[in-house]
C-alpha cells in the first residue's frame, strides 16, 4: 500500500537517481572534452612537427589566385600540406568530402598547383581564399595559432568526422606535393582517399557523387566513364559518329583517361589520341590553351579540310575543336562556338519537347563580339558577362533554369535548375505529350545526363558537341558556319605591379591607372568593329591585353597600340 511517506521515499529516491544521472553524465562529459582536449593537442604537436618537414622557408609571399594556388613546383611543399590542414576544416566545416586537386593546369610542366573543390563541385568559396592565403603564408611557428583562430572563427566543431579525397595530374612534381597535402590531412585526423590520376573534372564529379550519396553517379572513376557513355550512346540512338575524332591531349593526364574511356564509346565514335605524353612536355606547343593563344593547330599536324580536331589542356577541363577549311585555312571553334551550339541545341529541344524554360549563356569579356551578336540576335538567347574565372561563370549561371558557361578559353559547361531538371524528366513520362514532344523531352534528359554539371570538363563537353553534330548530320563546317569570328589578339605586357590595374563592369572597363580607359576608348574607335579591354592576369605576373576588329591586321595592331598604352601608364617593364 502507497502511504504519504512511502510516497515520499520514492520522489526522493527518484530525485537521488535523476541527480545521480546529471552528475554521471557531466562527469562523462568533462570526461570526454578531456579526452578531445587531449586528442586535439597530440593533433596540434604532430602539425607543429610536421610543419617543420613541411617547412615554409618565408621567402616569399603567395596568393589564392583564380583558381587556387599556383606557382613554381619547387616552392610549393609547405603550401600543399597546409592545404591539406584547410580541406579538413572546410570538410568539418561543411559536414561532407572535399576535394583536393594537385594541378597546374595548362601551364608549364615546371609549375604546380592545388585547389579545394567544394561539396557541391564548385571552387573554394570566395570567403576562404583569404583564409587560405594566410595560412600557406603562415610561419611555421604560428601555423597551429592561425588555425586554431580559422576554428574559433568559423566555430568549427572539430569533433564532426572529415574526409578528403584527392586526385592529381601527371606532372613529375604531382605525386610529392599531394603526399604533402596528405600529411596535412591525415595529421588532422580526416579520413583520406587518393584517387591517383584523375581528370579535374573527374575529381569534382567523385566530390559530388560522395556528397549526394552517389544520386549523381557512382563515386568510382569507372562510374564516371559508365554514366557519360551510357548518355552517350542513348543521346545517338541508333547513329554513329561520322568520321574519327582526333584529340590532342597536351601531354596530361588527359591521355591516359581518354584512351581508358574511348574503349567505352568505339562503337560510336573513333578517338586518335595525340601528344598522350610519351615523347611530348605538358602543354609545351600542344593543348588548348596554345591552339586558342596562337589560333594555330599544335605543332607537328597536319589538318585535311573538314576533319575534326580538338585539344584539351593539362588537366582536361578545357576544350577547343579546330579544322581547316577547304581552301586548307585553319579554322578554330572555341568555347564560344561551343556555348553556341549547346545553348541552341536546349532551346531547340525544349521548344519541340513543348516545355518552358528560360535558357541563358553566360560569357566573360574574351567572348568573341561575334558570338554575342549570334546568341542574342539570332538565337533570341539572353547573354551575361562576368569576370574571368569559373568561379564567377557558374555562379551567374544559376541565375537561369539552364545556364551555358562558357570561356572563349575553351572552360565550361551546363547547369541546371533541380526544379528545371525535375520538368524535363516528368515531361520525358508524360504519358499526355506527343511522341514528337516526348522523343525531345527523353534526348534533353540524355544530354543532362552526358554533361558533367559539376564543373566544365574537356572529355564530357567533347562527347556533348559530338552528339549534337551527329544528332543534326553537321560537319564540322556547318558548325563553324553558324557565325563568322571578328579577328581578335591576345597580348601579354609586364609591369612593375599589376596591382595599379584594376577593372570594373565585368573587366571591360579600367578605373585604374586613372584616365587609361579614356585613352583605350580614344584608340578603339579608330578601328571598325573595334573593342578592346585590359585586365590584370589572376594567375601569372601579367597583365593581359585583348582587342578585337573587323581584320586581323586590324585586330594586331589595336591590340599593339593598347599594349603600349598599357607600359606606358601601367608601368611597363
Ligand atoms: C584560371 C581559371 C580560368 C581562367 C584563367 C584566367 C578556373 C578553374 N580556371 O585558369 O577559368 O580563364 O584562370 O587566367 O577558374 P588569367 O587570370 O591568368 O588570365
Ligand atoms: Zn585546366
Amino acid at each position: 500500500m502507497l502511504t504519504n511517506k512511502n510516497i515520499q521515499i520514492v520522489i526522493m529516491s527518484q530525485r537521488i537517481t535523476t541527480l545521480c544521472d546529471v552528475i554521471s553524465f557531466n562527469f562523462f562529459y568533462i570526461l570526454l572534452s578531456i579526452v578531445h582536449c587531449s586528442i586535439m593537442a597530440d593533433i596540434y604537436d604532430n602539425i607543429r612537427k610536421l610543419s617543420e618537414v613541411h617547412g615554409n622557408p618565408g621567402t616569399s609571399q603567395i596568393t589564392y589566385g583564380t583558381a587556387g594556388f599556383r606557382a613554381k613546383a619547387n616552392i610549393l611543399d609547405h603550401v600543399f600540406f597546409r592545404m591539406g590542414l584547410l580541406a579538413v576544416l572546410r570538410s568539418k566545416f561543411k559536414s561532407a568530402t572535399i576535394g583536393l586537386m594537385t594541378t597546374a593546369s595548362h601551364n608549364p610542366e615546371e609549375d604546380n598547383g592545388v585547389k579545394l573543390v567544394d561539396p557541391m563541385g564548385e571552387m573554394l568559396e570566395e570567403s576562404w581564399e583569404s583564409i587560405a592565403t594566410e595560412l600557406a603564408n603562415a610561419s611555421n611557428d604560428d601555423l597551429v595559432n592561425v588555425l586554431k583562430n580559422i576554428v574559433q572563427k568559423y566555430k568549427i566543431d572539430l569533433e564532426v568526422s572529415a574526409s578528403v579525397i584527392a586526385g592529381r595530374d601527371t606532372r613529375p612534381s604531382s605525386i610529392t606535393l599531394s603526399n604533402a597535402a596528405k600529411d596535412g590531412v591525415t595529421a588532422f585526423g580526416a579520413k583520406y582517399q587518393d584517387f591517383g590520376l584523375l581528370t579535374t573534372p573527374q575529381l569534382h564529379y567523385l566530390v559530388v557523387c560522395k556528397n549526394t550519396d552517389e544520386k549523381y553517379g557512382t563515386a568510382t572513376e569507372e562510374g564516371y566513364y559508365k554514366k557519360l557513355s551510357d548518355a552517350f550512346s542513348s543521346a545517338l540512338g541508333e547513329k554513329s559518329c561520322s568520321g574519327d575524332l582526333t584529340v590532342d591531349c597536351a601531354n596530361g593526364v588527359g591521355a591516359p583517361k581518354l584512351k581508358e574511356f574511348s574503349k567505352h564509346i568505339s562503337e560510336k565514335l573513333k578517338i586518335n589520341i595525340l601528344n598522350d605524353g610519351t615523347i611530348g612536355k605538358l602543354n609545351e606547343n600542344c593543348g588548348a590553351d596554345f591552339v586558342k593563344i596562337q589560333q594555330t593547330g599544335p605543332s607537328g599536324i597536319t589538318i585535311k579540310p573538314n576533319e575534326r580536331f580538338a585539344s584539351f589542356d593539362g588537366d582536361a577541363d578545357r576544350l577547343i575543336y579546330y579544322s581547316a577549311t577547304d581552301e586548307g585555312k585553319f579554322v578554330m571553334l572555341d568555347g564560344d562556338k561551343i556555348a553556341a551550339l549547346i545553348a541552341s541545341l536546349f532551346k531547340e529541344l525544349l521548344q519541340e519537347a513543348n516545355i518552358s524554360l528560360e535558357v541563358g549563356v553566360v560569357q566573360t569579356a574574351y567572348a568573341n563580339g561575334s558570338s554575342t551578336n549570334y546568341l542574342t540576335d539570332r538565337l533570341k538567347i539572353p547573354v551575361a558577362c562576368t569576370k574571368t574565372g569559373v568561379k564567377h561563370l557558374h555562379h551567374k549561371a544559376k541565375d537561369f533554369d539552364i545556364g551555358v558557361y562558357f570561356e572563349a578559353n575553351g572552360h565550361g559547361t551546363v547547369i541546371l535548375k533541380p526544379e528545371a531538371e525535375n520538368k524535363i524528366r516528368q515531361a520525358s513520362t508524360n504519358k499526355e505529350s506527343t511522341e514528337c514532344q516526348l522523343k525531345a523531352s527523353k534526348k534533353l534528359t540524355h544530354f543532362i545526363d552526358l554533361i558533367n554539371q559539376t564543373v566544365g570538363d574537356a572529355m564530357s563537353d567533347m562527347l556533348v558537341v559530338e552528339a549534337i553534330l551527329c544528332n543534326r548530320d553537321w560537319s564540322i563546317k556547318e558548325w563553324s558556319q553558324i557565325y563568322t569570328e571578328l579577328p581578335n589578339r591576345q597580348l601579354k605586357v609586364k609591369v612593375k605591379d599589376r596591382s595599379v590595374v584594376k577593372t570594373t563592369d565585368a573587366e571591360q572597363k579600367l578605373t585604374n591607372p586613372e584616365g587609361l580607359q579614356t585613352l583605350i576608348d580614344d584608340v578603339v574607335s579608330k578601328y571598325p568593329d573595334g573593342r578592346s579591354f585590359v585586365r590584370p592576369s589572376g594567375t601569372e605576373d601579367v597583365v593581359r591585353v585583348y582587342a578585337e576588329s573587323d581584320t586581323q591586321e586590324n585586330a594586331d595592331k589595336l591590340a599593339d597600340e593598347v599594349k603600349e598604352l598599357v607600359k606606358e601608364h601601367a608601368g611597363g617593364i
